[in-house]
């Protein structure tokens, strides 16, 4: 999102700084954004497709050939077995990659189509609570607000480090800065987290937590609110909001008292950090990943909406805001009748472990399984968009066994890694520098609302697709066409006029009403381009496809490189963001409150001695940065680490080697002692756990680290959302290593 500006001397790139004139960044940039022309550049970036051989190696082919192959393994699957047997795992650039992001509804709803059931992404190791919470309390499941970071006086965090992982779910240039500067303004800025992290170090408080217990936490900070009258009932969310009452009754069991020993944190802690809240000006909480992928992700993830709503903060100025984007995001997750009579979870179930299908995905985990046990019904074809779940999936060892036996397995990728060299056809997509880009779904959390497209900069091979044609050619397959045979401009318009024919037909859209086929012919172009123009120009300041002269188009967005600043943050924005059937913040649901009696449960549970997290790190980006060169100077940084006094308790020494064991499985790794770490509590970075054979990564091979998700259990799980524990799973640790 942040804007670049890239010198280029004879058609290389020379440099790449923050662009001081961008409407939406002003010169941020982070270590991520400088690494595009080292992509562009790596010789093990994919440039043709291959095609695996019988002996196991890959081959390059023309793309005539790739597709040739791609129905060669698909077609029997799809002609035995239908489209049933067919899954698409949606990895983590396809949110960052406008290509992807503008067509993968268009891959996934035409396989669904055709018979597809769930689908897989690593939602279900990220931020799934936070999807079910906004769909079930705000009405659409990418409908939250953020913490509006520019005024508050008072933010805690819970779970998340921006100043590693630049804001998530939360987009803000220079995040760092900006939490810095509530300090420098007086106010507070206060962090609960297991580790003491680089966030929490510029912090004014850190609050050390046990893992999975935030929600404990946050009911005692609720029921303290109530017990002292601090709870909050402004004039502007009058009527507004359902069931505040119900949700502080139902904090009554949760006292500072008793939360305190599984939380680790003292009851005289709890209830100054109510207080401290309660007396700032312009209170807010904000919570991440830390708060999602455990034991009880969904109820933390709402109690942070019901904490911010208790203190009045939620669409106040300097609490929690709704921003608005320029353009919504056509991803295809939106529940098609988000606004009707609400949401059902289980609609179905996974065919092996029985896992009920959430906003239709199973947890990740149970791709494995699907895959490598026989019977009707099994997933003998996968389509993997830019993932790399063999690295990022907890289960991860049965996954890579899984997938060989697999009978078609198509990649969109652009390099050869831990996954995609399981594939028997690797179709590569344009580097960041060869395609047009514009961000969407980010927008929704951003705190400015802005609009940007850039043009690419180089160009590419004239026989390259764009990623979205290879989704509509798949798509088309899925349907039945022959994959070299699939008429992509055909699919293209017609998944446009359906996206057209639904707007028309729902009430309440710019287009309600209008001629599907007359929108069509106003407009032009096609793919992406054609798509991010319909989103503006739908948008809050669009021109309505012509209705409302004077409005914003793509046209009128291109003439502003450095993009366009439309808005701040703003208040009083209920009416239009949230979405629910009432109208109303509904802050009650039967979904999630019957998740209590399993929370009240774990304060009777003895903690286990040591837990193990996941970390983030600034110079690396998930899996797949780690062979940009100049972000793997330095030294190991896949480190194990530990509190002195757990190392001191186990035996182990500072930068030598141990062994982890979980009931998953075991791995060696080097230690690293800190007090950075509570004690009892273990961290490791995920995203490592290279140099497996058949890879071409030639710099992350030399660094390869360990993968954490051989130690995360798939079977561990927060109920109400599929979402896997990757924080706060028990471990052993001993000195050595086991081989
Ligand atoms: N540089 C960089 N940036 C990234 C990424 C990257 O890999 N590198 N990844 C991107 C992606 S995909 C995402 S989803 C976002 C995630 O962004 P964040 O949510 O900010 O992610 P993390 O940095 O992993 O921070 C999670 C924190 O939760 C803490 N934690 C663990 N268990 C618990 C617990 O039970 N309770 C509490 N309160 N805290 C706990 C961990 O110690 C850690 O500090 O970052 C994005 N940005
Ligand atoms: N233990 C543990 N596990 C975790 C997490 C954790 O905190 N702890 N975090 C989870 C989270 S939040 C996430 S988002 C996931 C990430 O999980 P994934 O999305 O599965 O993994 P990434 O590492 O992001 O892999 C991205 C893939 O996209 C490819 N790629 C990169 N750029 C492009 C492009 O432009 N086009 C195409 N077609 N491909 C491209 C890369 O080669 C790589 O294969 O991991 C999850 N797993
Ligand atoms: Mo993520």
């Amino acid at each position: 999102m942040c804007g670049l500006r890239v010198t280029v001397e004879q058609g290389r790139v020379a440099g790449i700084r923050g662009n001081p004139d961008d409407a939406w960044s002003q010169g941020h940039l982070c270590p991520k954004g400088t690494t595009l022309g080292h992509l562009h550049d790596d010789p093990d970036r994919l440039r043709v497709p291959l095609v695996r051989t019988a002996n196991g190696t890959f081959r390059e082919v023309s793309w005539t050939e790739a597709y040739e192959e791609v129905e060669r393994v698909l077609r029997p699957v799809l002609d035995q077995h239908g489209a049933g047997a067919m899954t698409v795992y949606v990895g983590n650039p396809v949110a960052h990659n406008l290509g992807l992001a503008s067509y993968i509804g268009a891959l996934v709803g035409m396989a669904g189509a055709a018979g597809m059931q769930a689908y897989y992404s690593p939602g279900t190791v990220d931020q799934w609570p936070l999807n079910v919470v906004s769909t079930l309390v705000f009405g659409g499941m990418w409908n939250a607000p953020i913490p509006d970071l520019d005024r508050t006086d008072h933010l805690v965090i819970l779970g998340a480090n921006p100043a590693v992982s630049q804001g998530s779910m939360l987009s803000a240039p220079d995040v760092t800065g900006r939490l810095t500067a509530i300090t420098r303004r007086g106010g507070r800025v206060v962090v609960v987290d297991p580790r003491r992290t680089e966030t929490a170090a510029r912090a004014s408080e850190w609050v050390p937590i046990r893992p999975g217990t935030d929600a404990l936490l946050l009911f005692a900070l609720l029921r303290t609110l109530a017990e002292e009258g601090l709870v909050s009932r402004p004039a502007h969310l009058d009527g507004r909001v359902l069931g505040l009452d119900e949700a502080i009754a139902l904090a009554e069991p949760f006292s500072p008292e008793r939360v305190s020993a599984a939380t680790g944190i003292d009851a005289a802690t709890i209830r100054r950090l109510a207080i401290d809240l309660a007396s700032a000006g312009n209170p807010v909480l904000y919570s991440r990943i830390g708060v999602c992928t455990q034991e009880f992700g969904t109820l933390a993830t709402w109690l942070v909406f019901v904490v911010n709503v208790a203190l009045g903060a939620v669409d106040r100025l300097g609490g929690a805001l709704f921003p608005k984007p320029a353009v919504s995001s056509p991803m295809f997750m939106k529940p098609p009748d988000q606004t009707g009579a609400g949401w059902e979870f289980g609609r179905f179930r996974s065919r092996v472990s029985g896992a009920p299908e959430v906003l239709s995905q199973f947890p990740l985990g149970c791709l494995a399984e699907e895959i490598d046990t026989p019977g009707e019904g099994r997933i003998s074809a996968l389509i993997s968009v830019a993932g790399n779940p063999v690295i990022s999936a907890p289960g991860a060892r049965r996954l890579d066994e899984a997938l060989p036996q697999l009978d078609a397995m198509i990649c969109i990728d652009n390099w050869l890694n831990e996954t995609t060299r399981h594939a028997h056809v690797i179709l590569p997509g344009l580097s960041p520098l060869e395609r047009a880009h514009a961000d969407d779904l980010y927008w929704m959390y951003a705190i400015a609302s802005c609009i940007k497209w850039s043009e690419p900069l180089f160009a590419s091979a004239s026989d390259r697709p764009g990623e979205w044609e290879l989704l509509l050619r798949i798509a088309g397959a899925a349907l039945g066409t022959p994959v070299p045979d699939v008429d992509v401009t055909a699919m293209d318009d017609l998944y446009v006029q359906g996206l057209l024919a639904t707007v028309c037909a729902t009430e309440g859209t710019p287009l309600t009403g209008r001629d599907a086929g007359a929108a069509f012919t106003a407009l032009a172009g096609r793919g992406p381009e054609r798509l991010v123009d319909l989103g503006i120009r739908l948008g809050p300041w669009g021109d309505d496809l012509g209705s409302r002269p004077g409005g914003l188009t793509l046209e009128e967005v291109r003439r502003h490189p450095d993009g366009l600043r439309l808005a701040d943050l703003e208040e009083g924005r209920l009416t239009d963001a949230v979405s629910t059937p009432s109208g109303c913040i509904e802050l009650i649901h039967p979904h999630i409150v019957s998740d209590i009696p399993r929370l009240a449960a774990r304060m009777e549970r003895e903690s286990q001695p040591l837990l193990l997290t996941s970390r983030r790190q600034l110079r690396s980006n998930n899996s797949w940065m780690h062979n940009v060169p100049t972000l793997m100077r330095g030294r190991d940084r896949c480190t194990l680490l530990v509190h002195p006094a757990d190392a001191g308790a186990l035996g182990l020494a500072d930068a030598e080697m141990a062994t982890v064991e979980t009931d998953a499985g075991s791995v060696d790794v080097l230690v690293k002692i800190t007090a950075e770490m509570m004690p009892g509590v273990v961290s490791l970075p995920h995203g490592w756990g290279h140099g497996l054979p058949g890879t071409r990564l030639g710099v992350a091979n030399a660094h390869p680290g360990i993968n954490s998700n051989l130690l995360n259990p798939v079977n561990v799980l927060d109920v109400p959302s599929n979402t896997h524990v990757v924080n706060g799973v028990p471990c052993r640790i001993r000195p050595g290593v086991t081989r």
